[in-house]
């Protein structure tokens, strides 16, 4: 893949590095030297970023500089800050997680080192998650007196259960690479170096895919599953006859009944 610096609004977002290979956009922590920590100027380049993803993207990874994924909050702005200011403050990473898990396309992060605290809850907020041997996994909130207010308590426990999520907040208990991958936190566990690769590959496979049919899986999926089963058995319809519709779908369909297209594990 042939990556071009990101132009426009994505071009000046200076705690980002974000670059273009045809569908694909990789979005690119960029606070080594402070491990990532997300500050509030960091949490709204991301919303920036989201919001203004090119028309043609269909796929982004999510990824960091250094040695870490994310060390979470930037502890040193909390300090001094008033409830009313926590807030606020917890809205807009709220404001900018939502606008990675409903983005107009598939989120996929690439994780290695610490990706704990709010780092994991930005983690927790894309569609699909690769991790190296070097990621480790905690939720130190309980430890600093704190709580999560990244959205982690309503995307972490849909992940790996309130039981884990509890075990970690309490005891402050750090999970292994293999022992996030066992608890669901992660879909894909490769070599140490690989993750990228494999996160921009997973991405360029999904940008494949119909945009509809993508989107239907990213924000139908999650909301059917936490709506009642009838309520989510009549959005399915609805949302299985839009994509049907689509007239990428039909083409699709007309491609494997003509024998032009892949079969079901092989590629066309
Ligand atoms: C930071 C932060 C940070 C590093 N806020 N400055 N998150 C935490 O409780 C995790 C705290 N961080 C750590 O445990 C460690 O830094 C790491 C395990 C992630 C990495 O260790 P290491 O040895 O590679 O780095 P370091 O020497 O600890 O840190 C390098 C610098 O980054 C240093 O600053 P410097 O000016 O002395 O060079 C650190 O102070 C700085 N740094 N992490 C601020 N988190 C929406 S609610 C979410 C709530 C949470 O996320 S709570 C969890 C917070």
């Amino acid at each position: 893949m042939h990556f071009q610096p990101a132009t426009g609004v994505l071009a000046g977002l200076p705690l980002l590095r974000i670059e273009v290979a045809g569908p694909v956009v990789h979005l690119r922590l960029h606070r080594p030297d402070k491990r990532n920590a997300l500050n509030e100027a960091l949490v709204r380049q991301l919303h920036t970023a989201f919001v203004n993803l090119p028309p043609d993207a269909r796929a982004a990874v999510i990824s960091g500089e250094g040695a870490h994924f994310s060390a979470g909050l930037d502890l040193s702005e909390v300090t001094e800050q008033s409830v009313a200011d926590g807030v606020l403050h917890s809205r807009l990473w709220h404001a900018a997680f939502d606008q990675i898990q409903y983005a107009p396309v598939p989120v996929v992060a690439a994780l290695h080192g610490a990706v704990v605290g709010g780092g994991l809850e930005l983690a927790a907020s894309a569609h699909l998650r690769v991790a190296e041997p070097s990621a480790f996994y905690a939720l130190p909130e309980g430890q600093r007196g704190i709580f999560v207010g990244g959205g982690g308590s309503a995307r972490i426990p849909r992940l790996i259960g309130v039981a884990r999520m509890t075990d970690m907040m309490l005891t402050g208990r750090v999970l292994d690479a293999d022992e996030g991958q066992a608890a669901g936190l992660t879909h894909y566990l490769v070599a140490e170096g690989r993750g990228l690769a494999k996160a921009l590959e997973l991405a360029a496979r999904v940008a494949a895919n119909a945009p509809l049919s993508n989107y239907a899986v990213t924000q139908a999926l999650p909301r059917i599953a936490d709506m009642a089963q009838s309520d989510g058995l009549f959005v399915e319809s609805l949302m299985s006859a839009i994509a049907q519709g689509d007239e990428a779908a039909k083409q699709r369909v007309r491609d494997f009944l003509a024998k032009r297209a892949g079969k079901v594990g092989k590629s066309a």
